[in-house]
């Protein structure tokens, strides 16, 4: 029997599906026996882990681990049920190993750890380890010799998608995971593509596939729509894909075929390759339900965009070009930028900033969603400037899971090396004034009386460029609470 493990990682009374856990299991289906538990739904999951453990006697737990707060929950709990159950085998998947996989397995507390996407080793993983048998070949997986040195194998290969089992939703309580947001009354989530063809020097999704990608047909994509439609009552979805809209025939025929399901929906995609589509694709889009597209934008300075490698053909112009377009076809974009970027920071906020005004006089439709730039450990990418500053990746887990790291990790922390308490003021009055001024349109619970208030008194300091001592904000954040996308989701 094996225990999977989704840790708390949401803050928003619903969370969304643990889709990495359902992939992986979906290739045990029919070979083991297995149970996902996720530390979203349950009061206390190292309470409820330790009861499932001693009531089914299983012999693996396998957790998924993003940075941040799924790190910060799974430790105390892995330690704890080492010291309790020292024979149980306990593996890790998932962002956080994928990119600091010597540091996981150098904890006592975790016997493996796997590297991108696994499900084409996973199943002989299991097999073999509880035989004794030799895995340390197996694509993906990091181990300790019994001299304790660590060894990283290299990962797999991206599976082709469409050959891989579907999820069984069967295993998940559905109605926990179904969600009221702006794109409808009941949401859930799907990834219909591994990877993206982009290597841009900032993303942790390099080290999971390296600019390789798979995609589901446009059929294989829908028929899952369907399902989720025709079986658990969606009314909308969102799409986790790192880049949905890779392939401009593929998703004005997926839209075709969704059309009649009358869902709302999201997605990622990239502004460059989105501003060639045709506006008849726009327009298939746009009758599918398509309600916003999340582009990474990540900056208005030409300099720091160079140094981000997005690949492509990304620039201030396309950003502005396909924010007109889907003006028109009343998708809204949602962009997010990386501010406050080295080596010059405050030269890189006042650039995003003007940059920014200018996004929201072509579409004042626009959500802006700002992340303090954090370094990802992507060879030679802009972890490389970061470095130069003095700054380093802590050293162990446990410093990863102190407040200050679970910040960094969330992209939130200012805590760093080329900050200064000035830029970092900036960044943080300018984003209070903005996003009163435009209160955002995900959040369904902002009543229409906290968006005229929020929008009555933040509009003359945003045209007067006047950002300092948002008093008057703060306080009506406080009556007016509103979801913060770039910590909540939706
Ligand atoms: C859904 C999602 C979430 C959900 C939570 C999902 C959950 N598990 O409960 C929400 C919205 C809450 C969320 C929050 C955050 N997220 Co998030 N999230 C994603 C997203 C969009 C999809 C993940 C997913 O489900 N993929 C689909 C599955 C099938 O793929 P997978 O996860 O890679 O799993 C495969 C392998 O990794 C492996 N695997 C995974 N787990 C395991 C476990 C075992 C045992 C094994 C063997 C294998 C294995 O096998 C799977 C099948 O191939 C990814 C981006 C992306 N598109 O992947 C970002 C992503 C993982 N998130 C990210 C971030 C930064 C965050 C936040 C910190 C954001 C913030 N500012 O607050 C928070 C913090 C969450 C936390 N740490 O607690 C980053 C991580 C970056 C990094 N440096 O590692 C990503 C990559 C986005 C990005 N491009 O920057 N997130």
């Amino acid at each position: 029997m094996i225990l999977f493990y989704n840790p708390v990682s949401t803050h928003s009374k619903k969370p969304v599906m643990p889709l990495s856990l359902l992939a992986v299991g979906a290739v045990l289906e029919g070979r083991e026996e297995y149970r996902i538990i996720d530390g979203n739904l349950v009061p206390d999951g190292l309470a409820a882990l330790r009861n499932a453990l001693w009531e089914t006697g299983a012999d693996i737990l396998c957790a998924t681990v993003m940075p941040g707060p799924q790190l910060t929950n799974v430790v105390p709990i892995c330690k704890a049920l080492r010291a309790e159950f020292p024979d149980l085998i306990i593996v890790w998947g998932g962002y956080f190993p994928t990119m600091h996989g010597e540091m996981v397995v150098r904890e006592s507390y975790v016997d493996y750890a796997f590297q991108g996407h696994c499900e084409l080793t996973f199943p002989e993983f299991v097999e073999k380890v509880r035989r004794g048998q030799d895995i340390t070949h197996l694509p993906g997986l990091v181990w300790r010799d019994a001299d304790g040195k660590i060894h990283q194998n290299r990962k797999p290969p991206v599976p082709d998608i469409n050959t891989l089992p579907d999820f069984n939703y069967g295993r998940l309580d559905m109605a926990a995971y179904s969600r009221r947001t702006f794109l409808g009354s009941r949401t859930f989530s799907h990834h219909a593509s591994y990877g993206c063809p982009f290597t841009c020097s900032f993303c942790a999704v390099v080290n999971m596939v390296n600019g390789r990608y798979s995609a589901q047909t446009a059929e294989k994509a829908a028929q899952v729509v369907e399902r989720l439609v025709r079986d658990h009552g969606a009314t909308a979805l969102e799409f986790f894909d790192n880049n949905f809209f890779v392939d401009e025939k593929r998703c004005a025929e997926f839209a075709e075929r969704i059309t009649p399901l009358n869902i709302g929906w999201w997605g990622y995609g990239r502004a460059d390759t989105m501003v060639r589509w045709s506006d008849e694709t726009w327009g298939k889009l746009q009758a599918s339900g398509l309600k916003m597209v999340f582009m990474g934008a990540e900056s208005g300075d030409a300099e720091t965009l160079a140094r981000m490698n997005k690949g492509g053909k990304q620039s201030g112009n396309v950003i502005l070009e396909v924010a007109e377009k889907m003006r028109r076809f009343k998708i809204v974009p949602e962009m997010s930028f990386i501010i406050g970027s080295p080596p010059d920071p405050e030269a890189d906020t006042d650039r995003t900033i003007n940059f920014i005004r200018l996004l929201k006089k072509v579409n004042p439709d626009v959500e802006v969603i700002l992340y303090l730039y954090s370094p990802v450990p992507v060879e030679g990418g802009m972890q490389d400037e970061a470095k130069a500053f003095g700054f380093e990746y802590p050293k162990d887990l446990d410093t990863w899971t102190q407040a200050k790291w679970e910040k960094f990790a969330q992209h939130l922390s200012s805590d760093l090396p080329w900050m200064t308490d000035r830029v970092r003021r900036k960044i943080s009055n300018f984003q209070k004034v903005l996003h009163a001024a435009y209160p955002t349109v995900t959040d369904p619970g902002l009543s229409n009386l906290g968006r005229i208030a929020l929008r009555s008194i933040a509009t003359w300091r945003y045209a007067a460029r006047f950002y300092h001592f948002p008093l008057e904000l703060k306080v009506l954040e406080r009556l007016f609470p509103y979801r913060r996308p770039e910590i909540q989701g939706f």
